[in-house]
């Protein structure tokens, strides 16, 4: 990285940008809420915060204490800021309108991967930024594209909070200075390699997938031996956030495909609030992301809560994936490669 740009603090890096001010406003107001959300998280224990609280959200999953708390933080923050019309947020039913006149339509997941709380593991936030549209309801308004999206961002909690966020052209990471209380710039230009021998996957939905989709993961479990002719590696945390921070950091594919499981039908992820800015940072930095036919970034959402199914990352092994997908002739292949033998 160029040095003159190294420990530039975001404000600076807004300015030396030229990012519109209300849109640099909206992030920086984003930002003050997840310093607040990091403080909160590492003082949880002590103060009670973990566990589960007796509410669920709209998918019905049960919500943690902390999910709320961090939600309550952001909306707290954004609903001062004019730029912002109108903001969502994966922890409520409905979009809430902000300021007539903002600019922007904000969505978010305060806490992504929550279930990490209770382990002390890394968690996340995520969050997208619209322009906002002159319609009917609050909730039209989100229903864009992704690849309408002015800015894309997460913070990762994590050994240290660091932000990775994309304003469409390039990726960049911000790491928090605790004591001075503001992100400063360790990393720009961020790549994520083309080909990839690592991938992350919850392992014990595999009796649930499709059969064309077990045949691409088998591939990958028969390393040298199989048809990919190369050995993998597994990873998953359970948090979409850190598992795709280890996708931006070092390359690697991320899946969470569809299942035959109840209300897995399109995945698990919800399209608005983490597919998108995810797909729109990881385009930024040369990698992909692909629900099973299309890219993320494509899909008009029909719906404030639309899940998606999600194939991430390294582009070579995104489009490998795809591939098997979409051509049931794969499974031939391996039969005739699996007749020769091979071991390590
Ligand atoms: P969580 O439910 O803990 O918020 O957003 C959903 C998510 O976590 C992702 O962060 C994560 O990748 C995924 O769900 C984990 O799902 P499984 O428990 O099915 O593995």
């Amino acid at each position: 990285m160029n040095d003159s740009n190294r420990n530039k603090t975001f404000s600076q890096f807004l300015l030396r940008k030229s990012i519109d001010p209300g849109l640099g406003g909206v992030v920086n107001d984003i930002l003050s809420a997840c310093i607040d959300i990091a403080n909160t998280l590492s003082k949880s224990p002590i103060e009670g915060l973990t566990g589960s609280s007796d509410k669920s959200n709209s998918s019905g999953e049960t919500q943690k204490t902390l999910d709320l708390l961090c939600n309550q933080i952001l909306r707290d923050q954004l609903r001062h800021n004019q730029s912002v019309k109108h903001f969502a947020s994966e922890e409520q039913n409905n979009a809430i309108n902000v300021n007539e006149s903002g600019a922007f339509s904000v969505a978010f997941d305060p806490l992504d991967g929550s279930t990490n709380i209770d382990i002390n593991g890394s968690v996340g936030t995520i969050f997208s930024i619209l322009p906002a549209l002159s319609s009917s309801s609050p909730e039209e308004s989100f229903l864009q594209p992704g690849s309408n999206q002015l800015c894309a961002g997460y913070v990762i909690y994590g050994p240290a909070t660091q932000l990775v966020i994309t304003f469409g052209k390039g990726t960049y990471i911000f790491t928090l200075d605790v004591e001075k209380e503001v992100f400063v710039l360790t990393e720009e230009g961020v790549r994520v390699p083309y080909e990839t021998s690592e991938f992350s996957i919850n392992m014990a939905n595999a009796r649930s997938w499709n059969k064309e989709f077990g045949n691409y993961i088998d591939h990958l479990l028969d390393g040298k031996c199989g048809p990919r002719q190369k050995n993998y590696n597994m990873r998953w945390s359970g948090a979409m956030v850190a598992d795709i921070h280890r996708v931006v950091s070092r390359g690697g594919i991320f899946l969470y495909p569809s299942d035959k499981r109840k209300g897995m039908q399109s995945g698990k992820l919800r399209l608005i609030y983490e597919a998108n800015p995810i797909a729109l940072i990881l385009y930024n930095c040369g990698a992909s992301a692909f629900n099973e036919s299309n890219s993320i970034l494509s899909v008009t959402p029909s719906r404030l809560h639309q899940r998606t199914p999600v194939i991430a990352g390294s582009t070579k092994e995104v489009y490998t994936c795809l591939n098997y997908i979409q051509d049931e002739s794969t499974e031939r292949l391996s039969e005739y490669l699996q007749a020769s033998l091979c071991h390590d």
